[in-house]
């Protein structure tokens, strides 16, 4: 088994617990947050500096890496942990996302999705067996199945037919994968019908795999609808193995999907945002750019602790956002990241210290509070 999954706790108020992922590039202590590094680099970041601030498993993309530089040439380089110079954990989406996004430009059929490129408008076909191929070319530590996320809404019809031909793909992916120390994980799909989610994991859980992904959330359907298909959907899958759920990293959703069982999120929002300058706060968010903070030299968050709140003001990260420098994206980086990764460190300290339930009360309180 490539990858092995330790429960440590559970708490008793909620479906949250604390566990350790054993892989072959080191533990994991869950819950836990994967910044999003889609072309093989968490945009600003070195390696160096995502370990200083915690980060320990990092998300890269099968499609991107595909198209450029091409798996062939990472293969050739090593393998994506050598190209990258990251040695901790690394997981690799399939593409099974990124390629259905891309709407009028892809076909999909039972055999695979043919596709536009969205670089240079040149073909391609991925199939459950071509993923596979770059995804043990590329060596990620743990590699997704190639799915079919159906968008929300989508009619029953159409949500059954996804999720049905991400089962026979995800069969088609174990059958296709061999590689010992790769671990791969299946994904859940079914929209928000129950009976299709209830199908999907039955179905999922049946192939067996070392971790299960819950794919097709996070879609555009309101938070509160998320928080009922986790509900149900949660338990179906085995308490022994790590549950990811896709595309999810706002404070507010981390904390509501660790209650519901969650121990692994991944999401481009933290440095997304603050390449546009909204900064993650205990005090909610903070739009760097606003005249309000131009003579506010009190830092970003004062009860953080990273490099860019120890040692910069307000009022120099707005000067450097209006200056379009760069270091503003590498700073506002630097602390959206510390700041999710403290809270993912926060809530795993309270599950093991019977305090959860307080600790997530506690945080949206302040999170969702007046900003001054
Ligand atoms: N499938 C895959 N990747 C994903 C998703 C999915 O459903 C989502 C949905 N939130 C994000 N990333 N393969
Ligand atoms: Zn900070």
């Amino acid at each position: 088994m490539p990858v092995r999954y330790e429960l440590i706790k559970e708490c008793k108020e909620t479906k949250a617990r604390v566990g350790r992922l054993h892989t072959p590039h080191g533990v994991i202590d869950t819950p836990v947050f994967m910044p999003v590094g889609t072309q093989a680099t968490v945009k600003t970041m070195t390696p160096e500096e995502l370990k200083e601030i915690g980060a320990q498993i990092i998300l890269a993309n099968t499609y991107h890496l595909y198209l450029r530089p091409g798996h062939e040439l990472i293969k050739e380089a090593g393998g994506l942990h050598r190209f990258m110079h990251w040695d901790r954990p690394i997981l690799t989406d399939s593409g099974g996302f990124q390629v259905f996004s891309l709407g009028p430009l892809r076909n999909i059929t039972e055999e695979g999705v043919t596709f536009k490129s969205h670089l240079d408008g040149s073909s391609h076909f991925l199939s459950p067996e071509k993923v596979m191929e770059i995804e043990m070319a590329l060596g990620s530590t743990i590699a997704m199945a190639f799915d079919e996320c159906a968008p929300y809404p989508s009619s029953y019809e159409y949500a059954r037919a996804a999720m049905e031909r991400t089962t026979r793909w995800a069969k088609r992916c174990k059958a296709a994968h061999h590689k010992e120390d790769q671990a791969l994980f299946g994904i859940v799909q079914g929209v928000t019908y129950r009976d299709l989610r209830e199908q999907s994991a039955a179905e999922i859980v049946e192939i067996d795999f070392p971790g299960y992904a819950i794919g097709g959330l996070s879609v555009g359907e309101p938070k509160p609808l998320m928080y009922e298909v986790l509900d149900y959907t949660v338990p179906l899958l085995p308490k022994d193995k790590p549950r990811y759920l896709m595309g999810v990293g706002s404070p507010d959703c981390l904390l509501e999907g660790v209650a519901l069982g969650v121990d692994m999120f991944d999401c481009v929002l933290p440095t997304r945002i603050a390449r546009n300058g909204t900064c993650l706060t205990s005090r909610g968010k903070v739009v760097i750019r606003n005249a309000a903070y131009a003579r506010d030299f009190s830092p970003l968050d004062p009860e953080c602790d990273c490099y860019t709140c120890r040692n910069y003001s307000r009022a120099y990260l707005r000067h450097l956002f209006k200056a379009e420098e760069v270091l503003a994206l590498r700073l506002a980086t630097i602390h959206n990241l510390y700041f999710l990764l403290r809270l993912m460190e926060g809530i795993r300290q309270a599950i093991l210290e019977d305090r959860f339930v307080e600790f997530k009360r506690q945080f949206m309180a302040k999170y969702e509070g007046d900003q001054e």
